[in-house]
């Protein structure tokens, strides 16, 4: 057996019952065969086998008292994967399906990415299986503060600094955020994503989503020449992420025809008009069933998924593993040119695999979405020199780190894949840096 194939089985036999995780291990396993086979130094530091196991795993009961006055427990989780480059980073999700397998996926790309963003954050990811829809506003608050009261013993501005994720934005930050100075009496950048009146960055809001359309803007120059002026694109979500993809490709000629959420989706022909999505989805925290009452160019679905929808850019912006086969072969045979993914792990294996059997442009989540996380990199910047950035300066900043991370990503995929397997180049270029600095830390 060959050393990687070793680490996957290793992995696989202890994690059992994880498949997210392993599927986001057997991708990088897969990806960096080439860099880890040329050269020996990586098995003798045994590191495949110290990236693939977190630092640490922290799980932890989260009581709260609903509305009835009836109480309730969660389980709240943060897994700190990899500090080698940087204290922990990444986001809280609060979702029913979060479990240990989930945060592990996300907190195991999250070394990767943040290394790819050429700023000093390590991997970590944390959350709940708390549901955040139809909780009133104390209760979403009471929640926050007794996550914080155990979370708090665990992070800090120089050990770990999580973010908003999947049903955590700046409401929730700011609970938290409010809980963990008054444990702790430190004013300190624990948290990004935080609101602009108390250390938040301009631009954090929107950077996930211009990102994505930044580095894919920079992917179809690149390659075709072209840009999202004139192109047809469908979006899946309506969230955060989602939400300023839509904005940004917009802005810059495209026009989005869809949008979704958990319980169905939107078609609408003349474009999306965004207006209606934030005040349904920012303001009053509704369901995207409403634009189609809303706006009656739309139609809305209840069954079946945005892919089916004829585009030329598709952006999976929702969830892991939204997009599968099928849906791929749809996108394919409908004439799909580009891919990129603003949610986590949203394409299956066997989706990947036929988009770039099918020569689509490919643009993978941990390059495609570290925008996020860039700007969270320049707000806790920001909080250490006590300023604040103008939008613009973020936004420059943001527009010049994707380029970078584009143009690392194809130089390690020219190098040492092929030219056009983003997914090899955005693993191998992040995890060339985590694991040099982790043999030249010796542990
Ligand atoms: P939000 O909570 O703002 O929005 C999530 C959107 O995805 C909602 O429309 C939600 O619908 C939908 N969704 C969530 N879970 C499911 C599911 N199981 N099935 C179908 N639809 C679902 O989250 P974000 O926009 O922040 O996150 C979206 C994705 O982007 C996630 O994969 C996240 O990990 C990733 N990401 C986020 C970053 C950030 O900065 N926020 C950074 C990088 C990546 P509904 O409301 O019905 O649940
Ligand atoms: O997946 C992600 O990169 C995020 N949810 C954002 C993490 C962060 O720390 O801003």
């Amino acid at each position: 057996m060959s050393y990687i194939q070793e680490v996957r089985a290793a992995v696989a036999a202890r994690n059992e019952g994880q498949p997210e995780f392993m599927q986001a291990v057997d991708e990088v396993l897969t990806t960096i065969k080439p860099v880890v086979e040329s050269d020996a130094v990586y098995k003798n530091n045994a590191i495949l086998e110290r990236i693939t196991e977190p630092d640490r795993q922290i799980m932890f009961r989260v009581p709260w008292t609903d509305d009835n006055g009836n109480m309730r427990v969660n389980r709240g989780y943060r897994v700190q994967f990899n500090n080698a480059i940087g204290p922990y980073k990444g986001g809280l999700r609060l979702h029913p399906s979060v479990n240990l397998s989930i945060i592990k996926f996300l907190g195991f790309e999250q070394i990767f990415k943040n290394s790819l963003t050429g700023l000093p954050i390590g991997g970590g990811k944390g959350g709940s299986d708390f549901d955040p829809k139809g909780k009133s506003e104390r209760e979403i608050r009471e929640f926050c503060q007794s996550f914080m009261t155990e979370l708090s013993r665990h992070i800090g501005a120089d050990t770990d600094v999580p973010a908003g994720d999947i049903g955590v934005g700046g409401r929730e930050i700011g609970y938290m955020f409010g809980q963990y100075k008054r444990i702790k009496n430190l004013y300190e950048g624990v948290l990004t994503g935080k609101g602009l009146p108390y250390g938040g960055s301009l631009a954090r809001t929107e950077a996930t989503g211009y990102g994505l359309v930044y580095i894919v803007q920079n992917m179809l120059e690149a390659i075709l020449s072209n840009g999202f002026k004139g192109k047809t694109v469908a979006i899946s979500g309506s969230g955060n992420v989602a939400i300023y993809a839509a904005q940004k490709a917009t802005e810059l000629g495209g026009k989005i025809v869809t949008m979704s959420d958990s319980n169905g989706w939107v078609y609408d022909g003349n474009g999306i008009n965004l207006d209606v999505v934030k005040d349904i989805k920012e303001v009053k925290r509704g369901r995207i069933k409403e634009y189609a009452e809303r706006v009656k160019t739309a139609e809305y679905h209840d069954s079946g998924k945005v892919w089916q929808v004829k585009c030329d850019i598709a952006l999976p912006c929702a969830t892991q593993n939204e997009l599968d086969i099928n849906d791929a072969k749809t996108l394919i045979k409908n004439g799909v040119v580009a891919v990129g993914e603003g949610a986590n792990m949203p394409s299956t294996t066997e989706a990947i695999n036929a988009f770039q059997a099918a020569h689509v442009l490919f643009m993978p989540a941990k390059a495609a979405n570290a925008g996020g996380v860039a700007v969270s990199a320049l707000e806790m910047s920001q909080n250490s020199q006590r300023l604040s950035w103008t939008f613009e300066e973020v936004d420059n900043k943001l527009k010049g780190i994707m380029l970078d991370i584009f143009n690392k990503t194809a130089s390690a995929a020219k190098l040492y894949a092929t030219p056009a397997d983003y997914v090899a180049g955005a693993n191998i270029a992040g995890f060339l840096k985590v694991a040099n600095a982790m043999i030249a830390q010796g542990v």
